[in-house]
């Protein structure tokens, strides 16, 4: 590039700069929300990414490319979309408003495109890493597509979350050629000055990892003085001097920089400065390359040249470069004044009246803008498979058989499906086997970007690793697990090609990737997950393997779907139907409440459970029904009229539950139907969607001001009068609102303390789930009435 181009580039970067800048002001400054919260935002954390994102933007990037943003630096994305003509004007000044700019790059609710959502750090960082491996897997099974740079802008405190490296360390990311990662090395996190110099610390291990890594750490100004006679002194007392010492001097001028430069300096650093007036002297010295446009290009293209594995550019930036508060250790989130900003303005040729003005289309800049809104522009994707899943796989199980097995079966039947089959991709960090996925590895194998060769031979397990197989495993990573899903659930857009993503993991483990998990949700990411085995019917394994809070967890997280089937055809029919809607391509709404279904989690155990019960339902309701209650949430497992009439006039009771507790249930309702008690038995398939049916009409109650009714799904499986008993191998809280719905009263039984070895009815017992307190509690609710 020459240097004409460069001094266009510069000419942009100082508008973007401002318009960042700009734009957190307005929020703060031009709007009263007239609620005494203070709106923020980050104008230092913007500034230091401005040159390196306006390199890549105005000279780097091609349509096809993907960028996960910095969240501090949403600003300066949405500055440049608006330079590029993709942003409506009346967005600047409605950061952080309703309706307007998201704080950080939201990929849902932003208005310009944003390719990644961030704002957990660390999350953004590793989430374009997986995307290429998704694209990978895409380019392996349905052909190669045109070529993408995947991005990531990220924080050098970011470096200190564990997930980002989880995430390098995971040999399914390993020689990804087409990842960059740039580092904004401000040297600052949001409370402090970074002690020490880490670089190198992080350069080991990102090497060690087998990526390639760059830095870009001089300007030119900085590089010209080394070059002189004496400049080797500078340059090594720049590298040694303290973090806290070289961040202290953007704070000063004149002698005072000098001095507090100069103080430790060998008397050789001293002679060399004694020269340069002290005007000069503080740019000199705070020339870093992360500034430098050409010397990013650079670094952009020299990571382009390296093909075979993932590379990482450590860009040495400003924190509030080119602003009053550059450097300042507590400028992560400090405001410019009001006079600050109209000096600003002013310094950059601005007034109120043309501030806000995009580039002048007939100048260079504007041209190149132009030009660049050109080559970036992408066509849409298509969200929809455009493939029929079938509504069952006719899974039968003449023997007791748990929910983790029958999953495993279902998987293995659709791997065959002539059509659905090759969209599904399972992944698991280490307990693909544990979990049941070993029949679908058989069937399809694992994935590996070259075949491997196998040194073992297991006839239960045929681990074949090449580029068809479907399997992609992880290491121990739950992290890893639900940041990979998230990829593969959003591949429509980022690869170009939808897919049907399953993963598993043990249930406790949910908790473990659960900020993952909400990331992908966030992002509009569709999957199925499998938490396997749950809860304390995993009775031997003991407190640290049970898991009671994760129902709670999944039906409260938005954009998730929670299921807890008990019974085969149960499980068969709602994995069925989970996959379909995200076969369908219809996009969770994360804006209504309750959000729609987004992902399906399914919570399974490996207790097996007689399915005669559920056989009798089923010649009862018939098929047509059955599963239509099934995947709205619930159906009557036993209809205690039927069941017992003649206890017809007898007082009635309702005893719901989920999964693996229903034998206890079953056995409670016969006790309790010997001592003169009709008990129905609902079978609560997903808590979820009956909650979700719930408020709906409690919602539309509470905004139309009309009386709410009782939805479908409860009427059809509860009887609206009797009192309820909620039985739960999970928290009692998850299913005690049944009470509140159906306006009865309710006796919550569940899992309230962390579990224990023992056998399953040590634990029932303990617990007060085994039949005898199930009749308490029933006879309890009862009185209460
Ligand atoms: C998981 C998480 N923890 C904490 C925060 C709050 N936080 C936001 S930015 C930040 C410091 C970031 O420093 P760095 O990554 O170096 O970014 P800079 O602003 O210096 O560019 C922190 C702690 C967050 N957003 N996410
Ligand atoms: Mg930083």
């Amino acid at each position: 590039m020459n240097q004409r181009d460069l001094d266009v580039l510069d000419e942009i970067q100082r508008r973007v700069l401002w318009l960042a800048t700009r734009i957190v002001d307005s929020a703060n400054h031009d709007r009263d929300t007239g609620d005494g919260v203070k709106v923020g935002g980050h104008q230092a954390s913007s500034a230091s990414l401005v040159t390196a994102m306006t390199a890549l933007w105005f000279a780097h990037l091609d349509a096809e490319d993907r960028v996960a943003v910095k969240p501090h630096a949403s600003p300066v994305y949405h500055a440049i979309q608006y330079l590029l003509g993709n942003l409506d004007r009346s967005y600047l000044t409605r950061l952080r408003a309703r309706g307007g700019l998201q704080s950080y790059p939201s990929r849902t609710k932003d208005p310009d495109g944003v390719d990644f959502s961030t704002g957990s750090v660390g999350l953004g960082a590793a989430a374009p890493l997986f995307a290429a491996a998704t694209r990978r897997y895409v380019d392996a099974h349905f052909g190669p597509r045109p070529r993408s740079r995947f991005v990531a802008l990220i924080g050098d405190a970011e470096l200190d979350e564990g997930n980002v490296w989880e995430a390098v360390a995971d040999p399914a990311t390993t020689g990804l050629g087409n990842v960059m990662w740039l580092v904004d090395f401000n040297r600052q996190s949001l409370d402090r000055v970074v002690p020490g110099v880490r670089i190198n610390q992080w350069r080991g291990q990102f090497e060690a990892a087998g990526w390639h890594v760059v830095e870009v750490k001089y300007g030119r100004r900085l590089a010209a003085a080394y070059g002189r006679p004496g400049g080797a002194a500078l340059r090594d007392w720049i590298d040694v001097m303290p973090n806290e010492q070289y961040q202290s001097l953007f704070g000063l001028s004149g002698p005072e920089l000098r001095k507090r430069f100069l103080d430790g300096a060998p008397e050789a650093v001293a002679a060399f400065v004694a020269d340069i007036p002290d005007d000069e002297l503080g740019p000199l010295v705070t020339d870093l390359g992360g500034h430098d446009l050409a010397a990013l290009l650079d670094a952009y293209a020299q990571c382009d040249a390296v093909t075979d594995r993932p590379s990482v550019v450590f860009a040495y930036t400003v924190k509030g470069w080119g602003l009053p508060i550059a450097g300042n250790p507590r400028n992560h989130s400090a405001l410019l004044t009001t006079e600050q900003i109209a000096a600003l303005r002013a310094a950059h040729g601005l007034t109120p009246e043309t501030e806000w003005d995009r580039l002048d289309p007939a100048s260079p800049a504007g041209i190149r803008a132009g030009e660049r809104r050109e080559a970036l522009s992408r066509r849409p994707r298509e969200r929809a498979l455009g493939v029929t899943v079938p509504e069952t796989t006719n899974v039968r199980a003449n023997k007791p058989i748990s929910t983790q097995e029958v999953f495993g079966r279902v998987l293995v039947d659709l791997a065959r499906h002539p059509e659905v089959g090759r969209y599904l991709v399972t992944t698991a960090p280490d307990v693909a086997t544990s979990t049941n996925l070993a029949g679908f590895i058989n069937k399809t194998g694992v994935f590996a970007p070259t075949a491997r060769r196998s040194w073992t031979e297991d006839r239960m397990l045929r681990w074949t690793e090449s580029p068809a197989g479907q399997h992609i495993e992880l290491g121990i990573s739950e992290m890893n697990l639900f940041l990979l899903l998230g990829q593969l659930g959003l591949a429509w857009d980022l690869s170009g090609q939808p897919l049907l993503p399953v993963g598993t993991v043990y249930d406790p483990f949910v908790l473990r990737g659960l900020d993952a998990f909400l990331y992908g949700t966030y992002s509009g990411s569709r999957f199925v997950v499998a938490g396997t085995p749950s809860g304390v019917t995993l009775a031997p394994e003991g407190g640290a393997h049970q898991s009671t809070i994760t129902a709670s967890v999944g039906l409260e997280l938005p954009g998730v779907t929670f299921v807890e089937p008990a019974y085969a055809v149960t499980l068969d029919w709602l994995l069925c139907d989970a996959l379909a809607q995200i076969a369908s391509g219809a996009a969770p709404s994360v804006t209504a409440a309750p959000a729609e279904d987004g992902a399906y989690y399914f919570r399974l155990s490996t207790r097996p459970l007689d399915q005669a019960p559920f056989e009798a339902a089923r010649a009862r309701l018939g098929d047509a029904v059955l599963r239509r209650q099934v995947v709205a949430g619930a159906y009557r497992l036993v209809d205690a009229h039927q069941a017992y009439p003649h206890l017809a006039d007898a007082p009635v009771v309702q005893l719901a539950a989920s999964g693996a507790v229903l034998p206890e249930v079953l056995a409670a309702a016969a006790e309790l139907a010997e001592e003169g008690v009709a008990a129905h038995v609902v079978d609560v398939t997903s808590l979820d969607r009956i909650y979700r049916a719930w408020q709906r009409t409690l919602r539309q109650g509470v905004r139309t001001a009309t009386v709410p009714s009782v939805p479908g799904a409860l009427r059809s499986a509860f009887d609206d009068r009797a009192p309820v008993v909620t039985v739960h191998d999970a928290a009692s809280h998850a299913m005690a609102w049944l009470g509140s719905a159906l306006g009865v009263p309710a006796v919550p039984l569940g899992v309230d303390e962390f579990g224990q070895s023992g056998s399953v009815a040590e634990l029932y017992e303990l617990h007060d789930l085994l039949p005898g307190s199930i009749v308490n509690a029933a006879l309890a609710a009862l009185s209460l009435r």
